[in-house]
């Protein structure tokens, strides 16, 4: 074999590239593009078969997805439309550093706003359609970038100096503004809470899926409205971010398109400082059959890169990590060129012709108007799939030494007047170097040119964004018959609050005017919690119907999918149906209907799972039912320690508009169901329930008369003794499926220790909590006036005799009331580890069974010197009780 020199072989196979390389460029002119992608699959099954080894590779390279040869004009004013944005850009910025002059610490950001404004005002003035277009979409904005949302909306008009001026300054007078967009606080104009990271774009989704359920169970015309989402590339790291992006694909949502703001940057430093975080983010979207578009390059790269013949540039361009890449931001042109030109001789001849000015200059895809909207035209056009925009930015863009690019920016807050100064020069602001030390915020006139275009762009595209209304109307009423049946009881027939449950929400689906607006949601648990023959009844939402022969279809409760099914089957994500009840509790806003979610899951699995989705559920004044169920740290046999739940309703305590209740008989639930509806659906509160359903079956009695009131407040009395007159006296609290546990206590106690006990059933500790403290701040504050007694007070001030409580739940529960009762409460609760264990033996571990509701109330009574201590002693002897087993809430 001939030597062939090194040189010689590198030549050769340059020229052999260039070969091949010529004869795809003649069939890329001769059959275009699908031509040539053919070609190329062929080639590929060919090499494989071949033994050809094919990296796997799912990134293109490093360059935008859309070429200039596929760019459409764009439409509109970009001169005015500069202009604008760089007003928008003044005032985010004065907001912040004016808060922060006025009070130290108060906080703000200005430079994600500073990376993001581009993406933001090309959707504003081209893309995002206002509700009164009948197509509205639906955007979640990244809560950092609020100033930037705010700033636009005082050019707009819909907000005033004032409110600027008072920026995270909530409480002030004549309105502040909160800090992220949090409907709680500003419900006429913000719609989904994001600050939460990872939450946004997660709700994003179910949204978007939402969106088609709505239309395709037809209670929503359907439209071509899109759900955009905008989210940092630092909050790709959450795994609510990225944990569901499959869904969208698989359901081919294309009215979902995600924007990433890929400064490269976070909080502390850089995203990927040794790797590429768009590139990660590529192939992950491309790997769930999404729709990558990047945007990474500013038309000033076009010309270079039409010149890169031998994808030199495109080379260097997909070598450089992400660290690096910031460094440029930071650097002068002079540096750019020796460190990333300077790599090989001929990139440097590439930009021997202009300036170091000029190459640092050269900006990048998402602060390029022209390239961000054709992103944006792509992704609203593109069918079949849901949008990844992957747009390249710098964070701090603007603001030069004050922090453009550096690590520190994130925390950014403060502006020194030079800073400012430049800043102001950068984006021609007119205002004088006199004023420059005020900050002052600054709006042309209302006849401006500036002005009267925003106001016509958003006119044409359906009125100002984001603005929050209740879009439905108010039901007139609740049908009283589905819950009829509840009232009576079952007349010594077994049943669990769960099946009580399920069979009330069977009632609901077939009532002629709720039916169709419930929404039932299960992770994978129907069948836990005996709810399979729903999917019969309502079938399971598949936007595709059921395109298999289902294993069971022979039987009556066969699983079926069906286009307009109503179940919500989200198989194993809390995250996920927590969204999905998200959305369909806030579509009576967002979409004008009002949907009602039950979200029936694991209890253990809820608050302490996914308590911040359900926080931000709260914050979006969703609407709904969420049912804990197998709750009860006692109640749930077997399953053990990670299982068992008596924490949910400590949890719930702390949601402010979160009505919680652990209820004990059907009729209980048919009460608080009925008056939820009621509450939240006619009314119009902006409340949500939360009832913990247990899954042991005993006799469900009828309602007491007159309970409604009380099963509502919190507490009410289920049973008197038939012996008021006794010399012993107690007050036993019971809640859940403790209640019955209680009820067994009092009648041994009146049958062998002649105690009279009342038995009260306490729905919710939560209600009657809060209603005690409500009294007690109104007394404080109007100390000359009739005192406010709490319910919990007025109902039990007369009563007689010890008070002891037990519930499934931690003892912290019940200590919550106790102030408010005339004498001290003795407290079971179910503190501690879960064990797999039966009921008995659980009860018996977490001393809640009526054997301990037996003891705690004698010792109460023995306390109290009405009794003697050796009749404690005895009874627990009688009842087998262990004195010295260890105690369950440490073991
Ligand atoms: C769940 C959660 N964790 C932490 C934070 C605090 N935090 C706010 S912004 C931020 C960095 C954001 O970086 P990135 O997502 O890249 O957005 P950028 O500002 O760069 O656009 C962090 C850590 C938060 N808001 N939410
Ligand atoms: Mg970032």
């Amino acid at each position: 074999m001939r030597n062939i020199a090194p040189k010689d072989a590198a030549e050769l196979d340059a020229t052999e590239t260039r070969e091949w390389l010529d004869s795809l460029d003649y069939v890329l002119q001769s059959g275009g593009p699908g031509k040539v992608a053919r070609l190329l699959r062929e080639l590929t099954i060919h090499a494989r078969q071949n033994g050809v080894k094919m990296p796997f590779t799912a990134n293109t390279p490093y360059i935008n997805t859309i070429s200039v040869d596929e760019q459409s004009l764009m439409p509109g004013s970009p001169d005015l439309e500069r202009r604008i944005k760089s007003l928008v850009r003044w005032n985010a910025a004065a907001m912040v550093v004016r808060a922060n002059k006025a009070e130290e610490g108060i906080g703000g950001h200005i430079s994600t706003y500073a990376s993001a404004a581009t993406l933001y005002e090309v959707g504003f003035n081209h893309f995002f359609r206002g509700h009164e277009s009948g197509d509205g979409d639906v955007i979640f904005f990244q809560g950092h970038a609020s100033p930037g949302i705010y700033a636009r909306a005082y050019l707009e008009g819909r907000i005033d100096e004032t409110h600027l001026e008072n920026f995270r300054r909530e409480t002030k007078a004549g309105g502040g503004l909160s800090s992220y967009p949090h409907p709680w606080l500003m419900p006429d104009f913000w719609e989904f809470p994001t600050v939460s990271m990872g939450l946004g774009p997660l709700m994003a989704i179910y949204q978007a899926r939402f969106m088609r359920y709505l239309e395709d169970r037809g209670l929503k015309a359907h439209t071509d409205s899109k759900v955009w989402a905008f989210l940092g590339d630092g909050e790709t790291d959450e795994p609510e971010a990225l944990g569901a992006i499959t869904l969208p694909a698989r359901e081919k949502l294309d009215n979902l398109i995600f924007v990433v703001n890929c400064n490269l940057q976070r909080l502390d430093g850089p995203v990927r400082g040794n790797g590429q975080i768009i590139q990660e983010l590529e192939a992950a979207f491309r790997g769930a059959g999404w729709n990558v578009i990047k945007v990474l390059w500013g038309r000033e790269w076009d010309p270079f890169l039409a010149k890169d013949r031998d994808g030199l540039l495109v080379k260097r361009m997909g070598e450089i990590v992400d660290g690096q890449y910031q460094k440029y931001a930071v650097e002068s042109g002079a540096y750019v060129r020796e460190h990333f030109w300077g790599a090989d001789p001929r990139l440097l001849e590439m930009v021997s012709h202009i300036s170091d000015d000029q190459l640092k200059k050269m900006t990048l895809g998402g602060h390029d108007p022209i390239k961000v909207y054709n992103a944006y035209k792509a992704a609203v056009e593109h069918k079949g799939s849901p949008t990844v925009i992957l747009a390249r930015t710098i964070k701090g863009y603007g603001l030069g030494e004050a922090g453009e690019g550096k690590n520190i920016t994130h925390q950014q807050k403060k502006m020194n007047e030079d800073e400012l100064r430049a800043f102001r020069t950068r984006f021609g602001i007119p205002v004088s170097d006199a004023d420059i030390g005020h900050t002052p915020f600054y709006r042309p006139a209302e006849d401006s040119l500036e002005i009267r275009y925003m106001r016509q762009r958003r006119e044409a595209l359906g009125g100002y964004v984001p603005t929050r209304k209740n879009r439905s109307q108010p039901l007139a009423s609740v049908p009283s018959e589905p819950f009829e049946e509840f009232y009576k009881g079952t007349e010594g027939r077994k049943a669990s609050t769960t099946m009580v449950f399920v069979r009330l929400l069977s009632k609901l689906l077939r009532d002629k005017d709720l039916g169709r607006l419930v929404v039932p949601i299960v992770p994978d648990e129907a069948r836990t919690f005996g709810m399979e023959a729903l999917f019969r009844q309502v079938g399971i939402y598949a936007h595709s119907g059921q395109v298999y022969e289902p294993v069971d279809m022979d039987t009556l409760l066969y699983y079926k999918e069906a286009s307009d099914g109503q179940i919500l089957e989200e198989g194993i994500t809390e995250a996920g149906s927590m969204s999905s009840f998200v959305a369909a509790g806030t579509a009576y806003a967002t979409h004008g209907v009002n949907t009602i979610p039950f979200f029936i899951y694991y209890s253990m699995f809820g608050f302490q799972r996914i308590g911040d989705l359900i926080w931000a559920a709260g914050d979006s004044r969703t609407r709904g039912f969420l049912l804990g169920g197998t709750s009860g740290r006692t109640t749930l046999a077997g399953e053990g320690l990670q299982h068992q739940d008596g924490n949910s309703h400590l949890f719930a305590m702390a949601y402010p508009n979160c009505v919680a209740y652990d209820p004990a008989f059907a009729y209980e639930i048919a009460v608080i169901i009925h008056d939820g509806i009621r509450r939240m659906y006619v009314d119009q509160e902006s409340i949500f329930y939360y009832l913990t359903v247990m899954n042991e079956q005993y006799a469900m009695p009828p309602m007491p008369d007159g309970a409604q009131e009380g099963i509502l407040k919190g507490l009410y009395r289920f049973r008197a003794t038939s012996n008021p007159g006794a010399k012993l006296r107690a007050q036993l609290f019971g809640s859940g499926a403790i209640l019955p546990e209680v009820i067994k206590a009092q009648e041994i106690l009146e049958s062998k220790y002649n105690v009279a006990a009342d038995v009260w059933s306490v729905t919710s500790y939560t209600e009657l909590y809060r209603d005690g403290h409500a009294a007690e701040r109104w007394n404080m504050l109007h100390p000359g006036e009739t005192p406010r007694v709490p319910y919990v007070t007025q109902t039990l001030k007369e009563a007689p005799g010890v008070l002891v409580a037990a519930s499934d739940y931690v003892k912290a529960m019940a200590d919550s009331i106790d102030r408010w009762l005339p004498r001290p409460l003795t407290v079971l609760g179910t503190d501690g580890f879960g064990r797999s264990e039966n009921r008995a033996g659980l009860r018996e571990f977490f001393e809640v069974d009526y054997r301990y509701v037996i003891v705690a109330t004698l010792a109460a009574l023995a306390r109290d010197g009405t009794l003697d201590p050796s009749v404690v002693d005895q009874a627990i002897k009688a009842h087998n009780i262990n004195a010295d087993k260890p105690n369950p809430a440490i073991s």
